[in-house]
């Protein structure tokens, strides 16, 4: 009889990994030749970010990654997702290098294969060039895409002998609907707005272009990686948004398949079908994106795995004999929440996530490449930071996670966010979302209870 345990456990060889991206914890906006991003322009204007908090110095990582890389493995994580800063490389966009920058994604590749740990590299966690904004308009132009394939690739080149797993883009969605115009997310009854940088107003049919852009990025970077790396594995990190059967039954189940595949038609889908939908382009009509099937090919190049950002439903939804064949269900007023104001809680998104990557796409690797909760975290007068709340939380989604790979599931692995507390953008630091508390005076770092719970899953490899 299989102990209880076992009957939690993850598949052998999972990875249990946290995250963070660039512009988050490394502060040093201005050192070694790193050119200035979007976001230090965006938080460098009084007015955008709570507090008037920018990245400037953030959790220092620049000058404490290995202090940084000795806790994790203190936690036992056998794998690290993090971002490279493009513009530590390129600090014009393009054009020509900054050693001093490739040199520090060097020192810090190397210290964590050092201590056991697996590097996961993200390139684009949103802190584009300055100057690729002021030459192109980011991301409206396909010349941004271009310029990013050829960073990915000088980026492959250079460490593809040590790292092996790469994420083109982090959450298509969050930069582009909150950079590009203002995405509304409905909470408890009423209405949200999340912006950031660059901070544009487009009109849905430019907007269109730039998710066009977006994707197109991304296909002719995992080209270029391919191309400069042999070997390596490459694959991309959205947010899908993610519709949830009310009810568990084969109709809900099909409905909920069929919102999830035409609602992300924009991102996730013409990724992994290398069309846009019908009722997408119907939908749009005038404002339909300008795009070749020469790009659609690049967009759906083949992929090793799909990564997945997973915090919350997108929608609960019924079937409808009505056409598109799904029904929205409106959430409640008093449903349960995380601390952050989007958070919606419901852990059993982690299981429909993963479980509709396989059921809609055949997706044959996944990762979650974050999932997490700000909480209301303080030091207590016993120098320990007592986040229960993020506790439940993960026990919680870990439960839905190994639903799904004891389902057969093909997930590899899973990574929290975050590492450690960070700059949580238009937030500033007062979100917390670290295993690993920041004093952020002092920047001193105190694993939290939910750190010590995080080593106790890793070391069993599973829920507990
Ligand atoms: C992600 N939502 O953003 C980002 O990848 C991280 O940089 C960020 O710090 C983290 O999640 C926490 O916010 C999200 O509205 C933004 O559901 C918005 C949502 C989810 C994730």
């Amino acid at each position: 009889m299989a102990s209880a345990s076992a009957s939690r456990s993850f598949p052998d060889g999972f990875y249990w990994g946290v995250a963070t991206s660039s512009y988050q914890i490394e502060g040093a906006w201005d050192e070694d030749g790193k050119g200035p991003s979007i976001w230090d322009t965006y938080a460098h204007t009084p007015g955008n970010i709570a507090n008037d908090d920018t990245g400037d110095v953030a959790n220092d990582h620049y000058h404490r990654y290995r202090d940084d890389v000795a806790i994790m493995k203190s936690l036992g994580a056998n794998a690290y997702r993090f971002s490279i800063a493009w513009p530590r490389i390129f600090p014009e966009g393009r054009g020509r290098p900054n050693p001093k920058g490739v040199d520090f994604y060097n020192r810090l590749v190397d210290e964590l294969l050092g201590a056991g740990i697996e590097p996961f590299a993200t390139l684009y966690h949103w802190d584009l060039p300055q100057a690729l904004q002021d030459e192109f308009d980011g991301w409206r132009s396909s010349e941004t895409a271009k310029a990013f394939a050829e960073y990915a690739g000088y980026v492959a080149e250079q460490l593809g002998d040590r790292v092996k797993h790469y994420f083109t883009i982090n959450e298509f969605r969050s930069f582009v609907e909150g950079g590009y115009q203002v995405v509304d997310v409905e909470v408890g009854g009423k209405t949200l707005q999340l912006g950031g940088a660059p901070a544009m107003r487009l009109s849905d049919a430019e907007l269109k272009q730039v998710r066009h852009h977006a994707v197109l990025g991304h296909g002719l970077a995992v080209q270029a990686i391919r191309a400069h790396a042999a070997g390596t594995k490459v694959g991309f990190a959205e947010n899908i948004r993610v519709a949830v059967p009310v009810i568990d039954s084969p109709g809900y189940v099909e409905a909920a398949e069929k919102a999830t595949r035409e609602r992300n038609a924009g991102f996730t889908t013409v990724m992994l079908e290398g069309a846009y939908t019908d009722e997408y382009l119907a939908e749009a009509g005038g404002d339909s994106p300008k795009f070749t099937d020469e790009e659609l090919k690049t967009i759906a190049s083949p992929l090793d795995f799909v990564g997945i950002n997973v915090y919350r439903p997108g929608w609960y939804v019924e079937p409808s004999d009505e056409p598109p064949g799904y029904r929205e269900v409106p959430i409640n007023a008093s449903h349960p929440k995380m601390q952050s104001s989007w958070h919606v809680l419901d852990p059993e998104v982690m299981y429909w996530a993963p479980r509709q990557m396989s059921s809609i796409w055949d997706a044959e690797s996944i990762y979650i490449t974050e999932n997490g909760c700000a909480a209301s975290d303080v030091v207590a007068q016993d120098g320990r930071v007592y986040d229960s709340d993020r506790v439940m939380f993960l026990r919680a989604c870990l439960g839905q996670l190994q639903r799904a790979t004891s389902e057969g599931v093909p997930v590899d692995g899973y990574f929290v966010w975050s590492a450690q507390d960070n700059f949580e953008w238009v937030d500033g630091y007062g979100n917390r979302f670290g295993l690993v508390y920041i004093d952020f005076e002092t920047l001193e770092r105190t694993p939290k209870l939910s750190a010590e719970w995080f080593r106790e899953a890793a070391s069993r490899n599973a829920v507990v």
